[in-house]
């Protein structure tokens, strides 16, 4: 008899989602359900408006990776209006991104998907001076790792646990038979944790040097930045540089050591193993570190096929909304996309509680239509993006400072390149994606001063918009959850058609009219649960993506009701 279990709404991510599947006799998922419960707006909110403004709307789409949509909200118009900003400027977008990433993914592994490996609860029973030791397997010079400073982490911890408070670790599965590392090596990550706590803010203020705020920057315009003071003055460029120096050093000294203690332990265990789900990878250049050369490259592989590596053909991308709570089902090309709502709802149903019991209760139409999220696809077929697709198709591509990392790694971990079509490897490519960042980030640096030196100063081209022309243009670039791409038309001078096709909206996908599963849903297919009541091994393998539903619907309220209602006096300060 099969069983359905529900898990609404997954927590330690950004956003509201929900994920249905249905178990056979042997605890084995056969059928999985991805859903977002929650509708935005950003798409209908921009038109009619000017589009040098539409980047300010767009990064308001989520509060993680503001900085993503800002600027493809800007690169979009620059496109249309063929606009090239300066190189100062598009080497200062670049010192942002290196920001956001290092922010977003050390933040990622300790604060949300860590716990899913690190039990805190045996982190407790850890003996410190071992702990201190292991440690040294995994690094020469191990970050926050001696023997009192884990004693240390071990009593504030220990202090919360007592008091029956977990506080932030509270209702994880710690005990779980799928947890794998040792007590002391649970203790060497719980102290990484607490560290990233410190580091996330350093990061931020990497990006609030140039962008004088985080979240939501503000120096980005249609034509360049306007953060022309900071670019020019020695101070800025200096303390940009110096915290870089300490958030690589945390990514090179805890991230990566850990993901290699990680790999070890997990090395054998099924539930983070061969669940690659769609294999067919696409990642976009980013990272621009001078006038020709960026980071990372573009590239498609299709079937896990590495031996080539295809390019985009831009038109081949459609949105479609079988499954999903939109008036228009067909599959459209972005620059025609649509998004009027049309909710469902809900059906009765029964699922397991978390005692493990059948119990009634409401569960997607998944005949019909059952989430926010449209279906991305690529000449008809799904595709999975991030940092596994982004560390592949580069590693494939021989792009030489990936694949010294991936090399090292792999070699340290004891692992082969297959085992990076996984959970394990998703988790472990977002960290060596870090590090290809924390590694060459500073080329933009230095190319920026080199070039201001040169005598180039400019930071923002000069155009004009004619209002009686009509424009279309895009975006497609790499943000921390993989490809992302904005198209917009302008006609009479203001936005009359705007679409997002979001990193997190290709893996959450749900099924389109063929029946084809997304990343997220067929990742779970074959699954085998250890207890019903307490379906860790999901959340793990969903986590690895880093969902982020907020930027996946992107789309108020499904009646468009007023959520609240705001007035500011200027005059009271
Ligand atoms: Ni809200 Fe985002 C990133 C974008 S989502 S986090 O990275 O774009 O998939
Ligand atoms: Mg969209």
């Amino acid at each position: 008899m099969s069983q359905r279990i529900v898990i609404d709404p997954i927590t330690r991510i950004e956003g509201h989602l929900r994920i249905e599947v249905v178990v056979d006799d042997e605890n084995v998922v056969r059928e999985a359900y991805s859903s977002s419960t929650l509708w935005r707006g950003l798409e209908t909110i921009v038109k009619n408006r000017d589009p040098r403004d539409a980047g300010f709307f767009m990064q308001r789409i989520c509060g993680v990776c503001t900085f993503s949509h800002y600027k493809a909200g800007i690169v979009a118009v620059e496109n249309a209006l063929g606009i090239t900003p300066p190189l100062n400027a598009l080497l200062t977008r670049t010192l942002m991104a290196n920001a956001l990433f290092l922010h977003d993914h050390p933040v990622h592994f300790y604060q949300l998907h860590g716990l899913d490996f690190v039990d805190v609860v045996s982190a407790l029973s850890a003996d410190p001076k071992k702990a201190s030791e292991e440690a040294f397997k995994y690094c020469d010079t191990p970050y926050a790792c001696g023997a009192d400073k884990l004693k240390e982490v071990q009593d504030r911890v220990g202090a919360f646990v007592k008091k029956g408070a977990l506080g932030p670790f509270a209702n994880a599965y710690f005990g779980h038979p799928t947890y794998k590392l040792s007590p002391e090596q649970n203790l060497i990550a719980l102290s990484h944790y607490l560290e990233c706590l410190r580091i996330q803010r350093t990061a931020a203020q990497m990006m609030a040097i140039f962008g004088a705020k985080q979240p939501h920057p503000q120096s980005l315009t249609v034509g360049g930045v306007t953060c022309v003071m900071d670019i020019l003055s020695p101070a800025r460029l200096g303390e940009y540089m110096s915290k870089f120096k300490e958030v690589a050093d945390f990514v090179n000294r805890a991230y990566y050591p850990d993901l290699v203690m990680v790999a070890k332990a997990y090395g054998n265990e099924p539930s983070v193993l061969n669940d690659i789900g769609v294999a067919n990878l696409w990642t976009h250049q980013e990272f621009q570190l001078s006038k020709n050369e960026w980071l990372f490259q573009s590239g498609m592989i299709m079937n896990g096929d590495i031996s080539k590596v295809l390019e985009l053909d831009e038109n081949k991308i459609t949105e479609e909304a079988t499954h999903a709570w939109y008036k228009n089902d067909a599959a459209l090309h972005p620059y025609d996309g649509e998004q009027e709502p049309n909710y469902t709802g809900l059906q009765d149903g029964q699922s397991i509680d978390a005692h493990g019991k059948e119990a009634h209760t409401k569960v997607l139409d998944t005949q019909g239509k059952y989430t926010w999220i449209k279906a991305p696809r690529y000449d008809g077929k799904p595709l999975q993006v991030g940092p596994l697709a982004n560390i592949v198709v580069n590693y494939a591509k021989k792009n030489e400072r990936v694949v010294k990392v991936v090399d090292q790694f792999l070699k340290d971990a004891g692992l082969p390149l297959e085992a990076v079509f996984s959970t394990l490897g998703r988790t472990a490519c977002r960290m060596i994606e870090a590090k290809v960042v924390a590694d060459n980030g500073l080329i933009a640096l230095e190319n920026l001063i080199a070039n201001i030196k040169s005598g180039d100063t400019q930071t923002c081209a000069k155009y004009v918009i004619d209002n009686s022309k009509e424009y279309k243009g895009r975006y497609i670039g790499h943000v921390p959850r993989g490809a992302l791409s904005h198209w917009c038309r302008i006609e009479k001078g203001v936005i009359k058609n705007w679409q997002a096709v979001v990193p997190s909206t290709w893996n959450a996908t749900p099924k389109d009219k063929d029946g084809a599963m997304g990343a997220y849903e067929s990742c779970l297919i074959g699954l085998k649960l250890a207890d019903l009541s307490k379906p860790l091994e999901i959340i793990r393998r969903i986590h690895s993506f880093d969902p982020c539903i907020a930027c996946a619907v992107h789309v108020m309220d499904a009646k468009g009701a007023e959520l609240g209602c705001y007035r500011v006096d200027p005059s009271k300060g």
